[in-house]
Order: C-alpha cells, then structure tokens, then sequence
C-alpha cells in the first residue's frame, strides 16, 4: 500500500494522480473575501466557485479569508491550520461518476474564540471588498413576529455588554466597520448565502438594527458604504462521515483530515448590486447575476428544502436515516409530489424564468443520489428555525386563497409535532437538536392531552393557532398519526382515507 500523505502545502506535490491537484501557484492569490462560518456547504460552493476561477481563468483576486466566531468551530480551524487551508472536495453525481478535487481558494484563517480582535482587525482591512456570510438560518435574530431584530437573545446581550470581545456577527461587523470609518477604508459587500428568505434584505436589517440601538453614529456611513445582495445558493452537502476520511485514505492514499462530499449538481443566483461594483467574474464559472432573486429563492425554499424538511420528518418517524432512504419509498414520494403538485406549486410566481416540472423531477433525483448519503439528522437540527421558512409560507400563503388546499402541509405539521415525542416507530429513541428544543418538546407532549398545545409555540406559529381551518387539519392528522405508525397514516393519507 503507497504511503499516505497528509494534506498540507508542502505535499501537495507528492498527491496521488487520480485526484485533480492544484494546478495554481497560491502564492500569487491575494485576498479579496472574508468568509464568516467555513461549514461544509461554503466549502462546497463560494470555495469551489473560487478556485474553479483561479484554476479555470487565473484570476487571483479573491482569495478567501475564513473566519469561524463560535466556540465549536475550533475543530475546523484546527485542521484547516493544520492543512494550510487545503481540503479535498468529493463531488458524487447520481451516475455514479465521482471526481474528487484539492481546493486551495482559503489562503488564511482566523478564529475569533482565540484572538476576536485579530478578526475584527482583518475584516476592516482595505483588501476585503466582500464579507459573506454562512450562519445559518437561526443566525439572523429577526423576530417573526415583530419583524425586529432580537437584542434580548442571550449572545447579542452580550455583545452589547461587552462590545471588544463579541460572540456575534452582528458585533464583530460594527467594530470592523467603526474602524473602517474611523481610518477612512472603503466600506464592502455583505453577502448572506443561508436559506433565508431575502437573506441580503434580512441581514440588511438586522445589522442596520443593532448598529442603530448601539452604535447609531456609525449607521448612516453604513448606509452609504454598505450593500447587500440577495443570493440563492444550492448543493447539497452532507455531514463528512468518518469513512468518508477512511476511503480517501485507502484510495488516494490521501490524510485529510475533514473532506467534504457534496452532489454534482450546483448553483448560484445572485443580485448584481456589489459595493462600487467589486465582485468575482463568477458568470465565467457559472454563477448567474440577476436583478432579482426573490422567484428563484422562493421556489429553491418552498421545494427543495421544504422537501428535504419533509423526508427528514416524515423519514425520522419511520427510523430511516438518510433523505435517500425516504427519497425511494414509494409511499413518502406520493406525498411529497402531491405537497409539490398541489399546494405549492399554485402558489409560486415563477413567471416562466424556471421550468417547473423540469425542476421538480430534478429534485427528485437529487434526494435519490445513492452517493451522497445525507443525514436526516441534518437535515431535522433546527428545524424551528426551518419550518417556518420552508413549511409555513406554504400554508400561509394557501390560507389566504378562497379554497385552501392544505392537506398535506397540515399533515406535515401535525407528523412534525410528534418529531418531538422523540421515538420512532421502531421504539428507537433519536436525537434532538434544536435551539428551541425545550419548548418543542414540552409542547409536543401537552399536545398529547390538548393537541392545539403544539401551536402556541409563538416563536414558530405566531397567529396561526387561531385559524380555525388550518387548526382542524392538523387536529384531525395529529390524532390520527398518534394512533398509527407514520407508514401506514402516509398511506391511508395517500387514499384519501383519512
Ligand atoms: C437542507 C439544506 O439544511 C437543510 O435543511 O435543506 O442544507 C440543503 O441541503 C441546501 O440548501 C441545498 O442547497
């Protein structure tokens, strides 16, 4: 067996040969983009846009920055130090065709537990033209229901309190910009890619609320040295598995340490409004520049991940453990194309820049990627923070048509209520994670004895409790999946029997 080589920039030349190396010299990237939460999704997407652009065009303009702010990234920030910033990225189409990459777009790193002021110091450099974003859905802090930005939450309180050692973003980015407007540097592009509705708009907001609650001198430079894109981002990546590290070892003799596996399939939308038009060329690499994301978004977070909330749900309850699993269960595909067809795709406004049922049948196949096995415990971690963008607009949206059509989103919800009972029906117990876990779960269970108890949850419900037709849907659906395994309650649901 050839001897395995650890992943770092001294090796990369002994790299076996049936990997693509860097074909870059990394030495010439300059740094252009400050990158906050290298998870698995940036390292499959805006790292590979990036280097796919050095590699493909020699543009060495936008070499990344990775930041990592919270306590449980110190996993990552010490392989990626280890490695020089290097990963291997594995892209599996369903054919069966694989091809597996040296990524070297992350040329620095910086982690805010260990030195925030070394963070807060490189993001107000004048080299940085873009500071994206991946925080995830949770990280937002706007409050659904006021629509204001949530300064009660313990880690922004903080923050305030403590303003030169910040657990935040949204702390980290006002004491980068003061010293941006102090020093007379340039403002930047902030470029939000989570799965949140108008995720430019929506961190627009939320930082715009901070800074004005806290630092409002600062917020009207902000306002003229800021901007905000809204973006659409899509490919799937799952968890790295640890066989993930273990077949790479054996067949590419290769030591890295965290690869990330992520589908063939990719894309990127993006509003073209950059800070004094400082972007990538990324149209050369396929990114697609628009005027606006809002369709493409919608219908991304109403299908796609809507779907996968679904198949985590519906799959967690019937003991499966990956979206393929669910994906090729004939019973849970009827639903999901009949939540599809039915009650989500009359209310999107598409208009004709997608061809829907292209789109859907896509889908499809990409939860069947046999090569990609995705976690429903992914896919369910947060699933307070999803629901209400991938599930509720659906419903809340039929509800306001003369005949709602709300069958199975209501089904979904009453299936998501007993998610929290925390045992599938094979008697095995799973794991919850979720910011709001103590209260689902509290809730879920006085739901036993009054089911409408499920819906008080304002933070995710908001009013919705108080529509009597929506309420009786769900009634009806909780009582009944109670008494019956999710199997069998999807097929009599799919007869119409229920
Ligand atoms: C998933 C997404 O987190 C989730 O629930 O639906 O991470 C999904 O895999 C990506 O948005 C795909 O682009």
């Amino acid at each position: 067996m050839p001897k395995v080589i650890n992943l770092n920039i001294e090796n990369v030349d002994q790299l076996s040969d049936n990997l693509s190396n860097l074909t870059y010299d990394r030495n010439k990237i300059k740094t252009g983009i400050a990158h906050i939460g290298v998870s698995n999704f940036h390292r499959a997407h805006q790292a590979f846009y990036i280097h796919e652009l050095i590699e493909k065009y020699g543009d060495y303009n936008y070499g990344i920055c990775g930041i990592d702010l919270r306590e449980n990234d110190r996993k990552i920030y010490n392989i990626l130090k280890d490695q020089d910033g290097l990963y291997s990225l594995h892209i599996k189409d369903a054919s069966g065709v694989h091809k597996t990459k040296v990524i070297g777009s992350i040329v620095e790193y910086f982690y805010g537990p260990e030195n925030p002021m070394a963070v807060i110091e490189r993001l107000s450099k004048p080299d940085i033209k873009i500071i994206s974003l991946t925080i995830a859905e949770d990280g937002y802090h706007l409050n659904e229901i006021t629509g204001e930005f949530d300064q009660k939450h313990p880690e922004v309180a903080e923050d305030i309190k403590n303003p030169f050692d910040p657990k935040t973003v949204f702390g980290y980015l006002t004491q980068a910009f003061k010293l941006r407007k102090l020093r007379g540097i340039a403002g930047c592009t902030i470029l939000s890619c989570d799965n949140i509705k108008a995720n430019g708009n929506t961190m627009q907001k939320s930082f715009y609320n901070y800074v004005d609650k806290n630092e409002p001198d600062l917020l009207p430079w902000l306002k003229k040295n800021t901007t905000f894109p809204n973006t659409m981002v899509d490919r799937i990546t799952p968890e790295t598995q640890p066989k993930d590290v273990t077949v790479l070892k054996k067949e590419y003799a290769l030591n890295d340490q965290w690869p990330v596996v992520c589908e063939s399939f990719t894309s990127w939308i993006i509003e073209d409004n950059f800070f004094n038009n400082q972007r990538p060329q990324w149209e050369k690499v396929g990114v697609q520049f628009v005027e606006k994301v809002a369709h493409y978004e919608n219908l991304k977070l109403l299908l796609l991940n809507a779907g996968h909330t679904i198949l985590g749900i519906l799959g967690t309850l019937n003991g499966y453990k990956t979206v393929q699993e669910a994906a090729n269960d004939k019973d849970f595909m009827i639903f999901l194309k009949s939540y599809m067809d039915n009650e989500v795709s009359p209310i999107l406004n598409h208009s004709g820049i997608i061809n829907l049922e292209k789109y859907k049948k896509t889908l499809v196949s990409r939860f069947k990627n046999p090569y990609i096995n995705d976690s429903l415990s992914r896919i369910c971690s947060e699933s307070s923070s999803k629901v209400p963008l991938f599930i509720l607009p659906t419903l809340k949206q039929q509800l306001t048509q003369d005949h709602a059509t709300i069958a199975n989103v209501s089904f979904l919800i009453a299936a998501w209520c007993v998610y929290y009972d925390g045992v599938n029906d094979h008697g095995n117990p799973y794991k919850i994670t979720d910011n709001l876990s103590n209260t689902l779960v509290r809730m879920a269970a006085l739901s036993q004895q009054n089911p409408i108890k499920f819906l008080e949850i304002e933070p995710v419900f908001n009013v919705l409790n108080k529509n009597e037709i929506f309420v009786a849907a769900f009634v009806k659906y909780l009582n009944y999946i109670r008494k019956h395994t999710i199997k069998d309650a999807i097929k009599d649901f799919n007869a119409s029997k229920i």
